[in-house]
């Protein structure tokens, strides 16, 4: 298996860390998306055609793109992923969410502040904070009671939520008003073969 992978993307640390959590063995493909590696001919044609990492490439050279299908796909089967239909669909309802309310609102946020986009779209910024603290307050709701999202478990619900929730700060959010979702980031980060990401993005990713 090969994974097409930037360091800095936190959509790609989801699947670094369940495939080291599931103890896998993979070849990880450096994409310099800052570079536009990503958006080459090659890879539009052969890897992903939104242009986007990661991507995980199957042993029979299938491409699968988009993070959290790739976890889907990796956990099948494993104790990430909970036996009952039931709590199969709630891990989708929650990773869904991920994809609207988190990825696109706090890693955008990240994205732009990290790498110095964010003054020139203030407004934007703005707004997307506003949004991703009442994602967060949504998540603090659900956790106020439980352990974890689905099943009262550690499941593949839990590592796509926590790659963009626990960098909230990198957005300008304070986790502090978020007392359940810290408790919960904690007791993610004691799982068996965590480690910290994603990493800061290239020097290249910065605009001046
Ligand atoms: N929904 C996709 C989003 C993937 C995505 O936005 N990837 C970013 C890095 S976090 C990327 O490759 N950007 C490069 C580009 O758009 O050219 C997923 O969850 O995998």
């Amino acid at each position: 298996m090969r994974l097409f992978d930037y360091a800095g993307s936190g959509n790609a640390y989801k699947v670094r860390l369940l495939l080291a959590q599931l103890e896998q063995p993979y070849e990880r493909v450096h994409v310099d998306i800052a570079a536009g590696a990503s958006r080459t001919a090659d890879f539009l044609a052969t890897k992903n055609l939104a242009g986007r990492v990661p991507v995980l490439e199957l042993d029979d050279g299938t491409a699968l793109p988009e993070s959290n299908a790739i976890l889907w796909h990796l956990a099948r089967g494993s104790r990430f992923f909970p036996e009952a239909p039931l709590d199969q669909s709630k891990v989708l309802q929650w990773m869904f969410f991920e994809q609207s309310e988190i990825e696109p609102i706090l890693g955008s946020a990240r994205y732009w502040i990290l790498t110095g986009r964010d003054r020139e779209r203030a407004d934007e910024l703005a707004r997307r904070i506003e949004i991703g603290r009442a994602s967060l307050a949504a998540m603090n709701r659900h956790l106020e009671s439980r352990a974890f999202f689905v099943a009262e478990r550690y499941t593949i619900a839990d590592v796509a939520l926590y790659a963009y929730a626990h960098v909230a700060g990198d957005a300008r959010i304070d986790l502090a008003a978020y007392p359940a979702v810290r408790a919960w980031i904690a007791r993610v980060e004691s799982q068996p073969r965590w480690f910290a990401g994603p990493d800061a993005y290239g020097a290249n990713a910065r605009v001046t």
